[in-house]
């Protein structure tokens, strides 16, 4: 089993939300990426969902998404949990993964709740406006918002019943995500960390491996 955040996507161009390029830093996003923002100003929200949705169109799957689908032929029972929404573990051609916190690609009526996938970029008007009338929010869990339960259920058992759980690429302090990593812990679970930083979950870890997931992962998951 892995549990994947922002970092993962580092190395394909795509900026995490805590690091030093982070999208925290230059766009508040504790700020944006709340249902109050978008009812305050979906055209401000949108603006930076549309500048991410670019940066993410421009990117492409790296050796470390790669080798974690690889490891899915391999082992049928291998499941991905991720925390990112950019779409790239299914490019990469993962098929058992749970996106917890939703993807920027799907776009949701906030009046009639008609779901649908939209690639376009530059969005044309912005903020988006469903048939009905209603205005678009992207497919994403903001804070303050719940995960979808069963989602969260299936990976809070996953990780309880698994051999191993690889932790890559997260700063392990979003919840209940990081909850995941640690009820492997809770359970006796052998857990690997892949981050070059430590995180809370470090001294948790059976093993924290110092360093980038596109370095690492390659060799962890070819060995098999
Ligand atoms: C909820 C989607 C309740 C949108 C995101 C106080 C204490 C504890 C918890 C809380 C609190 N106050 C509020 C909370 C709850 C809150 C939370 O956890 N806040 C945190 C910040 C303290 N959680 C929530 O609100 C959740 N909902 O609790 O609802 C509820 C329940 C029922 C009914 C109603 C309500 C919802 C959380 C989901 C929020 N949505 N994203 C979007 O993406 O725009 S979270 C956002 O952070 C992203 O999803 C991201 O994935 C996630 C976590 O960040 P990371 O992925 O870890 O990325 P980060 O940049 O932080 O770290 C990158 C790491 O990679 C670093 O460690 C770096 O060293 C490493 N790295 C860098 N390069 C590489 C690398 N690793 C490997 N290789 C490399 N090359
Ligand atoms: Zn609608």
């Amino acid at each position: 089993m892995a549990l994947t955040g922002a970092g993962i996507s580092t190395e394909s161009g795509v900026p995490t939300f805590r690091g030093a390029e982070g999208l925290w830093r230059t766009y508040r996003p504790e700020d944006l990426a709340t249902p109050e923002a978008f009812r305050r100003d979906p055209a401000l929200v949108w603006e930076w969902y549309d500048w991410r949705r670019a940066k993410i169109a421009a990117s492409r799957p790296n050796p470390g998404h790669e080798a974690l689908a690889r490891l899915e032929n391999a082992k049928p029972c291998f499941t991905l949990v991720t925390q990112n929404v950019d779409g790239l573990h299914r490019l990469a051609g993962s098929r058992n993964l749970r996106e917890l916190h939703g993807c920027i690609w799907n776009l949701r009526c906030v009046d009639c709740g008609e779901e649908r996938e939209d690639r376009t970029v530059p969005l044309q008007p912005i903020p988006p406006r469903c048939a009905c009338g209603g205005i678009l929010r992207p497919g994403v869990v903001w804070f303050g918002e719940p995960v979808p339960m069963e989602v969260l259920q299936a990976s809070m058992e996953e990780a309880r019943a698994c051999d191993l759980l690889l932790v890559v690429g997260t700063s392990a302090v979003v919840y209940p995500a990081a909850g995941v990593a640690h009820a492997a812990v809770q359970d006796g679970r052998s857990v690997i960390e892949i981050n070059p930083d430590e995180t809370p979950l470090t001294p948790h870890a059976t093993v924290s491996l110092r360093g980038r997931a596109g370095a690492i992962l390659p060799r962890i998951c070819t060995s098999h």
